[in-house]
This record gives C-alpha cells, structure tokens and sequence, in this order.
C-alpha cells in the first residue's frame, strides 16, 4: 500500500512550486472572468470507476507480457486499486467482472473493500467466454442465441452478476455480449434482435428498484460481419423497449473511426438514455489505449458536451464514468493514474469553455470564433488545476513521480511470485 504519509511527504518538497504555478494560473484566468478555486474544486469532485480487469497486464491475440508484481486474484486487484486511488484521489471505486472476479467470499470481498475505502461501481456480466464446467457453449451466441437453453444459462448469469453485486454494494449491471456473426446469411438479424430483447427483458425484470441496466454497444469483435447490439441506435432501441432503468454505455472504441462520439453523447443526453463511460483512447479500432494518449482533443468534446448538458440541467440520469483499457506494455497501475488525469484535464479545459461567448457565436453563425473559444479552453495548461483538485482529496501533487518514488511495484514483485506466465488475452 502507498500510505498517506507518503504522499504527504512527497507532496512536500513539490508544493512552493505547486503554489506558484497555480497563482500564476488563477491571474491568468481571473482576466477571463474565471474563478480558479471553482474549478478546482469542481475537479475535485470528479470520480472515475478502475476495472479491475485493467490491473493485470492486458494482451493480444499474439501475445502477453506479464509485468513484476501483478495481481493474482481480485484481493491483489483491489490493493492496486487503493494505491491508485491514494495518489489520485479520483478513483475509489472498482468496477468488476464476472466470473473474472468471482471471489468465493463476498462478504469478505466487500468488507477488504472497505477496508480499503474502496466502493463497488457498475458489474459486469461475461457471456462471451465459456467457463469451465458450463453446460452450454457461447460459441454461436448468448443473450440472442438460437437455443432457448443457451439463452436461459447467458439470462441466469446475468441474475447471479446481479445478485453478487447487491452484496457488495454496486448499483448497476453492465451488459456487453460479444453476440453477432462472422458470415452474411448466418444469422437472421432481425430475429437475433428480437431474442436480445427477450432475454435483457428478464434480466431487466430482475433489476433491484435503485439499479439501472448499462447496455455497451460495439461495432466488431469477436463477431466480424455483424454485431447484435453494434451501434448507439442499437443500444438505444433497446434501452427504450426495455424501460427507464435501462441506458446506454458508450465506450470510446467501440465506433467506426472517424465517428462523431461527441454526437452521439449529445443525443443520448437528449433522450435520456447516456448511463456513461467506458473511458480508453484509440486510433484505428478497440485499441484500448490510454484515455488522452491520442486524441486529447476529442476527449475534451466529450466533456464539453457533458459539461454544457449539466448546463443546461438537461434531464439524463447521473452518469458511471470507468476506465476499460488493456495495458500491453507498460506498468498498468501507471497507464490507470495517468488515464485518471487526462479524465479530469478534460474536465477541467470544458469548465472553462467561455459558453455565453460560444452561444453568441453559435447564433451568429461565427464559425471561426466558435472554434477558437473551444480552443481557447483546450489549449490552457490546466495541470495545476489538476494538482489542487488532488490536494483538496490528499492526494499526491505528482501522482506518476510519488508512484515510482513509493517503491509500490517492486514490493509487489516480492510479495506476489509470477502466478502465470505468457498467452494471450487479459488477467
Ligand atoms: C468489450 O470489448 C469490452 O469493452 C467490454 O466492456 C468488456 O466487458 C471489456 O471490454 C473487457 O473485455
Ligand atoms: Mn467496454
């Protein structure tokens, strides 16, 4: 564990710099009318779930590199997750995977979790992998499945996700199934659709009064040709038929490339539907790459567009922001800490949209300067903003230096010996 202590004793030497910096930054923005404590402190209170699957060191089809120290069951995950936490101030809660996850003690499970400080956000069910010991394959599908018995053991999973998760604490289910084709012709499309709603209809029925049901849409893989729920009409459709409780999950790489995910955010604002986030960056496909890593700017208009909805106080439910990334080479603790930061520097940068001007601007039909106040917020160097929110949580000044500095990973290489070796795919 990274204790307070230390963070407090790193923060030290860092903080007549932080200070300084931070003045020179809150002059800077009073000239434009901008309170920077407001800022910082709505920074402060953003949050952002860490998927326990992102611990471990992630894979390809090709390969796998394990890292020193990775966790070896969900307890290990849980002790990266504090520590991350510890120095971000942001991430205090996990969201897990069944039966990734799947501890033999909950109650044990949830009470190290609170020990930890750590709460449960959205589960995940996993339908797109078999089990050892399960009766039926998901070879051919889950949820849409052909046979009423496969669909049966995929609905029933998603039960017990539920019921695991009312014991720890968790809120919400989130549902992503791999379900689609490889082949034109193989599947009826329209009637794989129609069992998608049969099934989530009862999965949706089982939903405890104060949970809502996450449906995360994704263009291909595994199926290549066509995927049942693949796009945000998709999801939407189905969030409709299926009730209030039931919104969308937008994750950023689950889309063409080139698609305007902003947009989609937009709409989804407008019919009450977003649920939220799985945050990872890409650059061809589902690379899930580090959020910002490469491409900052759609990020930040993401969060302009969030921003402008809280505005506007447009009626959406309150949203579950989670990081869903596969860290490939590097130390995914750092990859999860430095994902966190781009999280709330987009934040940051859409609070300081100057909107009144945009709206002008908009309604002038001033293209130019509409861009340019956009860019404007995009372009300021918002990292002390970003040190001070941390402060205001007792977190580190320099989250990525105090982590290398604390010794964290090499004491996880002692305390847990390799529990696997290569191979594809994730912890
Ligand atoms: C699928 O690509 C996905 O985005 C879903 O959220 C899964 O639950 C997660 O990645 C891990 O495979
Ligand atoms: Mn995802």
């Amino acid at each position: 564990m990274v204790s307070q202590d230390f963070v407090v004793a790193n923060n030290t030497s860092r903080a007549a710099d932080h200070e300084h910096d931070y003045e020179t930054l809150g002059r800077q923005l009073r000239r434009r009318g901008i309170d920077i404590d407001r800022i910082a402190e709505d920074v402060a209170r953003f949050r952002v779930a860490l998927p326990s699957w992102a611990v471990g060191t992630g894979g390809t089809r090709f390969a796998r590199y394990p890292g020193p120290g990775e966790p070896r069951d969900v307890f290990d995950k849980l002790e990266d997750c504090a520590a991350i936490h510890r120095l971000t101030g942001a991430t205090d809660e996990v969201s897990l995977h069944f039966p990734w996850d799947q501890p033999d003690d909950l109650p044990a499970l949830k009470a190290r979790a609170d020990e930890l400080g750590l709460k449960f956000a959205p589960v995940n069910s996993n339908t797109f992998q078999d089990q050892p010991g399960q009766e039926h394959s998901y070879k051919y599908g889950s949820l849409t499945h052909t046979d009423a018995a496969v669909r049966a053991q995929a609905v029933a999973h998603n039960l017990d996700c539920i019921r695991m998760g009312k014991v720890l604490g968790s809120r919400a289910l989130t549902v992503w199934i791999g379900d689609g084709a490889n082949f034109p012709g193989q599947q009826h499309t329209a009637r794989a659709f129609e069992r998608y709603l049969e099934s989530a209809a009862q999965i949706y029925a089982a939903l405890p009064d104060d949970w809502c049901m996450l449906i995360e849409h994704k263009m291909y893989e595994p199926a290549f040709y066509a995927t049942v729920i693949q796009d945000w009409g998709s999801s939407l459709m189905a969030a409709q038929a299926l009730g209030p409780k039931a919104l969308c999950l937008v994750d950023l790489g689950h889309h063409a490339p080139n698609v305007n995910i902003e947009m989609i955010v937009a709409r989804l604002i407008h019919a009450g539907r977003l649920g939220g986030f799985h945050f990872n960056d890409s650059r061809y496909g589902d690379d899930d790459l580090d959020t910002g890593s490469i491409n900052p700017y759609r990020l930040f208009l993401v969060f302009n567009e969030l921003i402008d909805a809280e505005r506007r106080q447009a009626s959406n439910p309150s949203l579950a922001h989670m990081l869903d990334q596969s860290h490939n080479i590097t130390d995914p603790v750092e990859s999860l800490i430095s994902s966190t930061i781009e999280l709330q520097r987009a934040q940051a940068q859409a609070l300081l949209v100057d909107r009144e001007a945009l709206a002008e601007f908009q309604t002038n039909n001033d293209a130019l300067m509409a861009s340019q106040a956009l860019k404007a917020a995009f372009i300021t160097d918002v990292s002390p903003i970003l040190a001070k929110a941390r402060l205001l949580n007792d977190a580190a000044i320099d989250p990525l230096g105090a982590y290398r500095a604390s010794g964290y990973r090499q004491a996880c290489a002692a305390a847990r010996p390799a529990a696997r070796g290569g191979g594809g795919g994730i912890v």
